[in-house]
């Protein structure tokens, strides 16, 4: 059994600083039991802990490091970056540049403006939504995220398509009034929904591919479904691919199913991981966006340079021809493997897998939408979770989160990960 005696020394001296020792709560291994352990470095697909164990890393920081950890390109443009200067708060040449790669890739974007986190990015997008239409509610769906913002933060109440309550504490009943919830993938929830609010939604905003309650792939014509239906009702359609976006293709997920939204919010790989988020769409629409309009919006570090670098750098890379087939066919080799060590340890798992993106569901069916997906064993899930763990494969430490591929996986990290696999799937019986 692998040491761990640095990553609990240093746990202990965290959590008399930092509420549950962690700057993000899922860091905390809460859902999967145990104590997380603290990482030193990383390299390519690769990550270390303090007690110097060696890890396959598929969290890739929550999806931005699709190039994997320290990709030289990056480390390079980061130390010139660093030699000119952090950040200014004024326009620098790099904003532009990352503009002109984010506005020419992803379809719905034709005017785009950044800021320093996802969370940030579909706030702004609501706030920018409910200023064009002039309406209040938004739509949302049952096990999508889209950040901590307060609105946002909102499950179903009793019912099904009804009034957001809010999810956090310290969230006001009255900031999640506005808020309606329905479930994915069910077109008629919406139809309900819009029925009984006509001319009061100002958006649908949705994870085309939700990853938050493990990847779940929306059924054929959904999306297309709500890109019609809010057209039909004159509310804005927001894509929220903070996960997908350059995820799933160049364009993300919208590129990948041939459907535009009017607005889309970015965040992870567009930082090359520094803290990037960003939100754009319709040119008519970004127009409302201060100083242009009325709809106001700011960030100290937004479009620092440093991190505008490491996006810059790696949407380049990501934009060589073949970078989506090479994904698309290593992700699909992993999700089989994984699948055939799960039948040799007659482990009931389904694994739902989407180009470089998939989730392990302890679960005998592919969840449909959030219901589905929490009949899922996440007790089993934290038990495999951590024999992989302990065979040096560091997978999302929660049932519904995403595991994701990068470019600096390589053959023998997948045959590492899937002999330890056999024998965690074998433990978790
Ligand atoms: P951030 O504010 O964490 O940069 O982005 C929020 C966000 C928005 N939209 C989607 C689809 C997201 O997945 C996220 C954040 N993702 C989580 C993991 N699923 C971040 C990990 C964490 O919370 O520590």
């Amino acid at each position: 059994m692998p040491s761990h005696d640095r990553s609990r020394q240093i746990f202990e001296q965290a959590q008399q600083l930092m509420p549950g020792g962690v700057n993000s709560p899922v860091r905390a291994f809460r859902a999967v039991g145990g104590e997380p352990v603290v990482i030193a470095r990383g390299r390519g697909a690769h990550i270390w802990d303090v007690d110097g164990n060696d890890y396959i890393d598929y969290v890739a920081s929550w999806g931005p490091l699709i190039l994997g950890h320290a990709h030289p390109s990056v480390v390079q443009v980061l130390q010139k970056a660093a030699e000119r200067g952090a950040s200014f708060g004024a326009l620098t040449e790099l904003e532009v540049e990352l503009a002109r790669l984010v506005c020419a890739a992803v379809p719905s974007i034709e005017r785009v403006r950044f800021v320093n986190s996802g969370t940030e990015a579909t706030m702004s997008a609501l706030r920018l939504a409910r200023a064009f239409t002039g309406r209040d509610k938004v739509l949302k769906f049952e096990g999508c995220y889209h950040g901590h913002a307060d609105g946002l933060l909102a499950k179903a109440g009793s019912g099904v398509a009804t009034f957001g309550l809010p999810d956090s504490a310290g969230v006001p009943a009255s900031y999640t009034a506005e808020t309606l919830l329905a479930p994915f993938n069910d077109p008629d929830a919406v139809s309900r929904v819009f029925d009984a609010h006509p001319g009061e939604i100002a958006a649908v905003i949705v994870e085309p591919v939700p990853a938050n309650m493990g990847v779940v792939l929306p059924e054929p014509g959904y999306l297309r479904f709500l890109r019609e239906a809010t057209e039909r009702a004159g509310a804005l359609l927001i894509f929220d691919e903070v996960i997908t976006g350059f995820r799933l293709a160049l364009g993300g997920a919208q590129m990948y199913y041939g459907v535009v939204p009017d607005l889309t919010c970015l965040g992870k790989i567009i930082g090359g991981g520094l803290p990037v988020g960003a939100y754009g769409g319709r040119a008519d629409i970004m127009a409302l966006i201060a100083p242009e309009g009325p709809v106001y919006q700011a960030g100290t570090l937004s479009g620092n340079p440093m991190a505008m670098a490491a996006g810059i750098i790696t949407l380049r890379i990501l934009s060589n021809d073949g970078v989506y087939r090479g994904l698309d066919v290593m992700g699909a080799a992993l999700a089989d493997g994984l699948r055939e060590a799960a039948r040799a340890a007659e482990s009931p798992v389904t694994l739902t897998q989407l180009g470089s993106m998939m989730t392990v569901f302890f679960a005998s069916d592919p969840p449909r939408d959030y219901a589905s997906a929490k009949r899922a064993d996440a007790a089993r899930y934290a038990r495999f979770f951590t024999s992989m763990l302990d065979q040096g494969v560091y997978l999302p430490p929660s049932q519904f989160e995403a595991m994701f591929v990068s470019l600096a996986h390589l053959r023998a990290d997948f045959d590492r990960t899937l002999d330890a696999a056999r024998t965690a799937f074998a433990a978790a019986r």
